[in-house]
């Protein structure tokens, strides 16, 4: 860490991989293989990070190591269009009708930028609605009371930041839509878009109260707003259509990365043919990459789509889930702690709080340092949780149900250790 720290800020390359955020110093790796981490001194390490969501197979799937070893005989940059994106782009829209058109960006910091740069052109308006706690990025004007990496290092908003770039845009709270239709009550015909994760994954996991996700549905199409899903954290992870057919909504436009790249650098931005034709070159609203649609990511994004083509995955997923919440949950009552297990599907987080975690002031409102011990106490214990409680921890398929019974025997134990 010295040695990294005297040529990368921090030491890391994203801030909440620096460990400030629960004490201590990260552990550097080395290898992975399925469920696992090792680092450098060889310890092994139960992963529940999975690179913070991409590896929904866990790491080094055969799968999707065999077509890239495949495509690494055949290029690894064209310059030029592959029919490996024309083919990403049709499975996208098997899974997600309201997809038709996709455009591949290298990162989900990329999709958010694209999609409400689209989005502004198309409405011809301004303001963006996005909500306290949710992170789509860190592009300039998405910087705005967002989650991740600055609600972990308590950063309220980033210097750089010209007051400008971020005075279009208006924050609501995560499940208050009687406060969003008051935003919009006041100033709905100059919103360009609400943007919005379905399920709110970069304050910790917050899933969305009945209603609320069709009331922005509802409220932006009253409005001429388009409703943007960044689905960046639940696309293809929550179910094979991601949030949007989990939960019913048809968005506008949508976000996509983590699992669309397989653990390689992906994301996307897609919707309905007539928006996304807007996009140069077929029309004016501009965006562009160097390694946009690579030919080795694309490969490990269709590799893993493919693996998850069945609604079978998914229910292994959702029984591990609902699994390991249970299990934390009862640890947290045999030992008289109070604790709130948040999850949707193989996403997860557990807060230390009496109250119900609805929103980014309930998540805040937990007991951190509680959640500090019971991190280095997994981490001593053999397993790596999200160092930060602003982040999801993830399952994979890769998992079994011995590495449930470990990690939940982990917990238990880290938990007592720190009560
Ligand atoms: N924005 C990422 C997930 N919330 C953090 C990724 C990282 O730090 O590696």
């Amino acid at each position: 860490m010295e040695r990294a720290q005297r040529v990368m800020p921090g030491g890391v390359n994203s801030p909440v991989r620096s460990f400030r955020g629960v004490g201590g110093t990260p552990p550097f790796f080395a290898s992975a293989r399925g469920p696992y981490l090792v680092d450098l001194d060889g310890n092994r390490y139960l992963d529940m990070v999975l690179a913070y969501g991409p590896l929904i197979l866990g790491h080094l799937p055969e799968a999707v190591v065999a077509a890239l070893r495949g495509q690494l005989t055949r290029a690894e940059a064209l310059g030029g269009p592959s029919e490996l994106e024309v083919e990403l782009a049709e499975e996208v829209a098997r899974r997600m009708p309201a997809v038709e058109m996709l455009r591949l960006t290298s990162s989900g910091t990329e999709a958010a930028m694209g999609a409400v740069r689209l989005a502004r052109a198309a409405t011809g308006r301004d303001l963006i609605l996005k909500f306290d706690g949710c992170y789509h990025g860190h592009a300039d004007s998405l910087l705005a009371a967002a989650g991740s990496g600055l609600a972990t290092l308590a950063i309220p908003g980033s210097p750089g930041v010209p007051p400008g770039t971020v005075a279009d845009t208006l924050v609501a709270s995560f499940n208050d839509l009687e406060g969003v239709a008051e935003l919009f009550a006041r100033q709905g015909e100059r919103v360009a878009a609400v943007i919005v994760e379905p399920v709110a994954g970069n304050m910790g996991v917050v899933p969305p109260e009945p209603g609320f996700l069709a009331g922005l549905r509802t409220l932006s199409s009253e409005y001429g707003a388009l409703l943007i899903l960044d689905e960046v954290m639940t696309g293809f992870r929550v179910a094979r259509g991601g949030a949007q057919q989990r939960y019913g909504i048809t968005p506008d436009l949508t976000c996509l990365g983590k699992v669309i790249g397989g653990g390689l650098p992906v994301g996307a931005f897609g919707g309905r043919a007539a928006l996304m034709g807007q996009l140069a070159p077929a029309g004016p609203v501009y965006h562009a990459g160097t390694l946009s649609g690579n030919p080795l990511a694309v490969t490990a994004g269709l590799a893993t789509l493919r693996e998850l083509d069945s609604p079978l995955p998914y229910q292994r997923l959702e029984e591990m889930g609902a699994r390991l919440e249970e299990g934390m949950s009862s640890a947290g009552r045999r030992l008289g702690v109070p604790i709130r297990v948040n999850r949707v599907g193989s996403m997860l987080t557990f807060f230390f709080s009496e109250a119900a975690v609805r929103d980014y002031a309930s998540a805040r409102a937990g007991d951190l340092a509680r959640f500090s011990a019971v991190h280095r106490g997994l981490l001593e214990r053999g397993v790596f949780w999200p160092p930060s409680q602003f982040e999801a921890g993830f399952l994979s398929l890769a998992h079994t149900d011995l590495d449930l019974d470990r990690l939940l025997e982990a917990f238990s134990d880290a938990l007592a250790a720190a009560a």
